[in-house]
């Protein structure tokens, strides 16, 4: 396994979404071990430590898009930074944070990676615009930003142009899509692989496929950005929006060890933990074990 030196980054944000306490997310992940399990494997892991919030209540606000100050401000920060660590080598490792900074991490490795593919994992599409979102959330939309739909404070972080290709996109685990969304998923032919496929090919098949699929796409960087809600909420109960009949532990894990095999892996995020909606921290330390599969654990 090649070693990494890794960049790892926090982004206490709870301003996506309205329940408070994800903002605590970067703290659980660290208290959970991040850095130590990362170091064990034999990676250099550098903490940057996290990326100012400012107050939400005093900036600006918006009628369908609630804290965009905020995550605007949060957003560009992390972008510059995301691209540094790129720049230097480094592999970003971004801990959230509500799903919203995921418009800062694609802005960031979009100024290196001209065909980055993504791998979204996760209940959700997050592939709300103002106009089609049910809750004015921005964390249901980063990846509608990320193909430069919406705000223009959103999709013009890190620059005008879109960020990712729709048809380097895969989206993993989705059981909760709203009525937009799946017209955007038509519209722009992204591969879903909803928990129909995970149920009927099982998860080995799922990620051998979604893997080819990108190796015909001719990436040139590939990254993760896992929500822990594409869990089931058996595993992973400390997250703001809970979907039943979610992704098992296991064909995590298994998931996890497919994209380290697949060498194919350049940068991650882990997003949505909320400690305050937990018990025992449990959903971190879910993160944790799957970061360790992601990056080289092995069992035997
Ligand atoms: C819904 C919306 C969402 C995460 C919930 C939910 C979006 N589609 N994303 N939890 N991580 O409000 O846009
Ligand atoms: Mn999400
Ligand atoms: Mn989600
Ligand atoms: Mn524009």
């Amino acid at each position: 396994m090649e070693t990494l030196n890794i960049s790892m980054i926090g982004v206490p944000i709870d301003f996506g979404q309205m329940r408070r306490g994800v903002d605590m997310g970067p703290s659980a992940i660290r208290y959970a071990g991040a850095v130590e399990r990362l170091e064990a494997l034999g990676h250099e892991v550098v903490d940057e430590g996290d990326i100012y919030v400012p107050n939400a209540a005093k900036l600006e606000v918006h009628p369908k898009l609630r804290n965009l100050g905020a995550v605007v401000e949060a957003c560009t920060k992390l972008a510059e930074q995301v691209a540094t660590a790129v720049e230097h080598k480094k592999f970003p490792l971004v801990l959230g944070g509500d799903h919203s900074i995921a418009i800062g991490t694609l802005a960031g490795l979009a100024q290196h990676y001209k065909n980055l593919g993504v791998i979204w994992y996760d209940a959700h599409a997050d592939m709300n615009t103002a106009e089609t979102s049910p809750s004015g959330n921005i964390h249901g939309m980063p990846l509608a930003v990320a193909m430069e739909l919406g705000h223009e404070k959103l999709t013009h972080i890190g620059g005008e142009q879109p960020k990712i290709d729709p048809k380097n996109l895969v989206i993993i685990g989705a059981r909760s899509v709203d009525e937009g969304e799946r017209e955007l998923i038509k519209e722009k032919g992204i591969k879903v692989y909803s928990m129909h496929e995970i149920d009927r090919l099982g998860m080995a098949a799922v990620m051998e496929d979604a893997l080819a699929y990108l190796r015909s796409r001719e990436i040139d960087g590939l990254h993760l950005s896992l929500d822990l809600d594409g869990l089931d909420p058996m595993y992973t109960p400390g997250v703001g929006t809970p979907v039943p009949g979610g992704i098992t532990y296991r064909e995590s894990h298994l998931a996890m060890e497919m994209l380290q095999e697949s060498n194919l892996l350049t940068s991650a995020e882990f997003v949505e933990v909320n400690p305050v909606l937990d018990t025992k921290n449990a959903t971190a330390n879910v993160a944790v074990g799957l970061m360790g599969s992601l990056l080289g654990e092995s069992l035997v």
